[in-house]
């Protein structure tokens, strides 16, 4: 608690955070497999960006990318962030609302929390690149946080990050995608960083210490690009207390089943006998066989949970999957805001109905796969871009009115795998969930990635901020496949609030003049 306190005084008294991303290659064996990576600050994960309510981070972005098998330009997305009017072009989405930013070159990116608070994640937004590595937590700490009382603990050893891991690098999975139809399966998954693949190497788990007694406020992080985690601590329920930034009334549950981007901050209090006891994180993401080193085995996605006073040792339990006949952590349809708030009847409704092309990369949305413009929906719409004329049919981009609900309704598909829906710079109430019959317009939560799947779903938001709103399939083989769309709410308030940069500018011209293989 000292720590953490000294930690809050330190901070409480700044508002200009200056955060520094030196983006670069090197070689790291995440599982045990060495290869070349594109990681921030040389590391997988990135270092956590770590901030105080209200703060305004100024992130400096030193791109030095030179291995040509993988992409060189990149793009830095500050997942959940609302990027508030008159902030867009900070906000780093390729061909949304900036250019990707080339090697040699760099970029301050200015963001401001507002009012947000709670567990985030950076991640490159150009094509799959952040399944190369370039994934990082961003967490904005509240000195008045309303859950303070229910744990004692909460710093950068209670963050934990759950990834997805390829030993080859995407440009080659994302051809033998577009060639085969076949999503490319992972070979590992990662717990901050660290994992084991089938007939690899025994890589020490992460240990995560706790001392009997005390409680303790996990911040978990789905930074997959395409499994489905479902975390679990042996031995231990877990309290719910926060939803992709959505303080939630505690919530007791023994699981958590995670999409790709979505976060959820729990309360583990260490009252079980002092000992080492596994942390499960399982995970699902395409047919272990169409992986063809034959690495993948979901049970080697773990940690430990170690109290002290315990040997330096592994449980020694077996590597479980979870809790044997528990609640399989589907829980997000019991999950209440600690506000909650009532969604106003709808004024636009709109209809996503995803279909994909059999045996091919190329997914749609309404029959339309997004491609991404060559010139930004921002830089379009700074130019005067408020009709639907202005936009080809193939950037999907949806013309919304500012102040106003709108609903958007994904009736049930027939796919396999759930697509966890991600918006850009806004949040949306889960009026309907893929996992419950039930639609409730009293008390939904409120998130920005939510799973569509075979029972649908449906969202409403308000368009109270206006923007060019990216709004995708977390998946991101999905997304490069063309499951993405904008939704661009109040343009002509958008080009009156807007300020950019002469450096954001810059970045298109700077870009469409790189060569192909920096681009
Ligand atoms: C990244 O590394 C630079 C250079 O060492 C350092 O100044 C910066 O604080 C690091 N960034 C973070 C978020 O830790
Ligand atoms: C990883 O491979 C690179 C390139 O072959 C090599 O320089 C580096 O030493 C290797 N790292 C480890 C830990 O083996
Ligand atoms: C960016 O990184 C490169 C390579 O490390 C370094 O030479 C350059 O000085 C950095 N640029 C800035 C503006 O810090
Ligand atoms: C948007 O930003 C303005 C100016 O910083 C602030 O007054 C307002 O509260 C913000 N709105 C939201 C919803 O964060
Ligand atoms: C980046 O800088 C290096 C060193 O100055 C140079 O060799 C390389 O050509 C530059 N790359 C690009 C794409 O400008
Ligand atoms: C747990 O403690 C061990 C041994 O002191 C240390 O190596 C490890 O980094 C700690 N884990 C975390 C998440 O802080
Ligand atoms: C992360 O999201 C992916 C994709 O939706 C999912 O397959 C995976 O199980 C999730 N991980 C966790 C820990 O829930
Ligand atoms: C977890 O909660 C369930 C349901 O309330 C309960 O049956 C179980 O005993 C609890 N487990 C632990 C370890 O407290
Ligand atoms: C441990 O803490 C949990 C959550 O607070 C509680 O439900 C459970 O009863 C406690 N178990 C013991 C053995 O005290
Ligand atoms: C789980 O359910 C199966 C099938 O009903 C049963 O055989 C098994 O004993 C159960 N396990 C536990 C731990 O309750
Ligand atoms: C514009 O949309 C049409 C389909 O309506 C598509 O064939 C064409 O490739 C798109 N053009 C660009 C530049 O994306
Ligand atoms: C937003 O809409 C509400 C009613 O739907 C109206 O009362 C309010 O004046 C509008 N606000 C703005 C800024 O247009
Ligand atoms: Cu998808």
């Amino acid at each position: 608690m000292k720590f953490i306190l000294a930690f809050f005084a330190s901070l409480s008294s700044t508002l200009a955070l200056d955060v520094r991303l030196d983006i670069a290659n090197t070689f790291l064996s995440p599982d045990g497999f060495n290869r070349s990576v594109i990681v921030a600050n040389g590391t997988y994960p990135g270092p956590p960006i770590l901030a105080m309510k209200g703060d305004v981070l100024n992130v400096f972005v030193n791109n030095s990318l030179t291995d040509g098998t993988m992409r060189r330009s990149t793009a830095m997305d500050f997942d959940g962030i609302f990027f508030n009017t008159s902030n867009w072009w900070n906000e780093g989405s390729d061909f949304v609302t900036s250019c990707p930013l080339g090697p040699n070159m760099s970029f301050t990116y200015n963001v401001p929390l507002g009012e947000q608070t709670g567990t985030y994640w950076y991640h490159s937004q150009l094509s799959a690149q952040y399944v190369d590595g370039l994934r990082g937590p961003l967490i904005i700490y509240d000195p008045e946080d309303p859950f303070l009382d229910l744990y004692d603990v909460d710093d950068v050893s209670t963050i934990i990050e759950v990834g997805d891991w390829w030993q080859i690098a995407t440009p080659v999975l994302l051809a033998g995608y577009e060639n085969t139809g076949v999503v490319p399966v992972s070979d590992s998954g990662t717990v901050n960083g660290v994992g084991r693949f089938q007939g690899g190497p025994e890589v020490p788990f992460p240990v995560f210490n706790v001392t009997q007694g005390k409680r303790y406020r996990f911040r978990i992080i789905n930074e997959s690009a395409r499994n489905v985690f479902t975390v679990s601590f042996d031995q231990h329920n877990i309290t719910v207390i926060e939803t992709d930034g959505v303080p939630t009334q505690p919530f007791v549950t023994d699981s958590i089943q995670m999409f790709a981007g979505q976060r959820y901050s729990v309360v583990l209090e260490a009252n079980q006998t002092v000992g080492n006891y596994w942390f499960n994180a399982p995970f699902v993401g395409g047919s272990p066989a169409n992986n063809k080193a034959g690495h993948q085995n979901a049970s080697l996605t773990r940690a430990v949970l170690r109290y002290d006073g315990a040997p330096a040792e592994e449980p020694v339990g077996p590597f479980g999957l979870g809790p044997e006949n528990g609640t399989g952590g589907s829980i997000e349809p019991f999950l209440v805001p600690l506000n909650p708030t009532a969604p106003p009847d709808p004024d636009v409704m709109l209809t996503f109905n995803l279909s994909v092309v059999a045996g091919r990369a190329l997914w749609q949305i309404n029959g339309v796969s997004y491609l991404p413009p060559l010139t930004p929906t921002l830089v379009k719409v700074l130019g005067g871009g408020d009709t639907q004329a202005a936009y080809n049919e193939t950037e999907n981009t949806f013309i919304l009115p500012a102040n106003a609900t709108i609903e958007v309704n994904f009736p049930p598909s027939q796919d396999d795998e759930a697509h966890p829906f991600h918006l850009h710079g806004n949040n949306f109430w889960v009026i309907k969930s893929n996992f419950s019959e039930e639609v409730n317009t009293v008390n939904p939560i409120v998130r920005d990635t939510v799973a569509v799947g075979s029972a649908g779903t449906t969202v409403r938001f308000r368009t109270d901020q206006p923007g060019p709103m990216f709004f995708h399939c977390h998946i991101f083989w999905h997304k490069q496949a063309g499951l993405a769309s904008v939704l661009l709410s109040g343009p002509d308030q958008v080009r009156a609030e807007e300020n950019p940069s002469p450096e954001w500018l810059n970045l298109c011209s700077a870009y469409r003049d790189l060569p192909e293989d920096a681009q």
